[in-house]
């Protein structure tokens, strides 16, 4: 089994300051919490752009400035989103992507999002994807039901993205896949061969999908844009400390936690 690979997720588009008093916001904000989140054990940060007031946005200089805060700190894995916020367009979502950062997100199809539909049309999708090649970009497949998963085999076979692929279970959003062993066991066995993979469980199924993947040979996403407490009721700190958490949990169970320069040779990532 590889080393353990934790992304924290430190944002999110959604999460606000209300609800959760540690949220980073600001480049500087997201650039100290990378920095911690490495120290705990993370070797990729998943972020979003925020304006200064918290509102999501897709810039690409705020995410220049992000990149460049991460970087000075850190020599963690960034990985942009280009999920962005629900209603963003196109256009406006690919933009951080000529950055040419390490790794970005794609998201396989669209899918209910609580009360909203975020919406991923086949031919941005497309788009998407031609761009990261473009750019060298490493994409992450966010899966968020099964058939998206169908969808990363059909491109593999179509030529339309190279492997092996690299994806994110994200499980228990409200309209889309649930958060349970039984999903993510099912998606495991349909993950195309020598792809790597992620969960991101959403809320109280963070730990317990995180665990499992320990388990069973993945990777794990944490972090405030997917959950807020530490447990039922208690709000977490900071995204490291559920950083450190599962890194405490996988070296305890004898699987080493991964350094970002070992996170890119599993991934296949160029070195920088
Ligand atoms: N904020 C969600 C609508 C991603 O980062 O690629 C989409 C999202 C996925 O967060
Ligand atoms: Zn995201």
């Amino acid at each position: 089994m590889e080393k353990l690979i934790i992304t924290a997720a430190l944002t999110g588009a959604e999460v606000t300051r209300e609800q959760q008093p540690a949220l980073p916001v600001t480049p500087e904000e997201i650039g100290i919490a990378a920095e911690e989140c490495a120290r705990a054990g993370a070797s990729i940060v998943h972020v979003h752009a925020r304006h200064p007031d918290g509102r999501p946005t897709q810039d690409r200089e705020i995410y220049r400035r992000i990149i460049a805060e991460v970087s000075r700190r850190c020599d963690v894995i960034v990985q942009v989103s280009t999920g962005g916020a629900v209603g963003m367009s196109a256009e406006e979502r690919l933009a951080p992507v000529t950055l040419k950062p390490e790794m970005a997100t794609l998201s396989m199809g669209t899918v209910n999002f609580g009360g909203d539909v975020f919406m991923n049309h086949p031919r941005d999708m497309e788009t998407f994807a031609r761009a990261m090649a473009e750019h060298g970009v490493k994409p992450e497949l966010e899966i968020f039901d099964s058939g998206m998963l169908t969808t990363a085999s059909r491109w593999l076979a179509r030529g339309m993205i190279a492997g092996p692929v690299h994806v994110d279970f994200v499980l228990g959003i409200p309209g889309a896949m649930a958060g349970t062993p039984e999903a993510l066991m099912y998606l495991k066995s349909q993950l195309p061969s020598g792809a790597t993979w992620t969960v991101a469980g959403i809320g109280a199924a963070q730990l317990p999908l995180a665990l499992m993947a320990i388990v069973l040979g993945g990777h794990v996403r944490v972090g405030f844009e997917d959950n807020i407490y530490y447990r039922k009721g208690e709000l977490a700190v900071s995204n490291a400390q559920l950083v450190e958490r599962v890194a405490a949990i996988s070296r305890a169970m004898d699987r080493p936690v991964a350094t970002p320069d070992e996170a890119r040779r599993i991934l296949g990532i160029r070195a920088i």
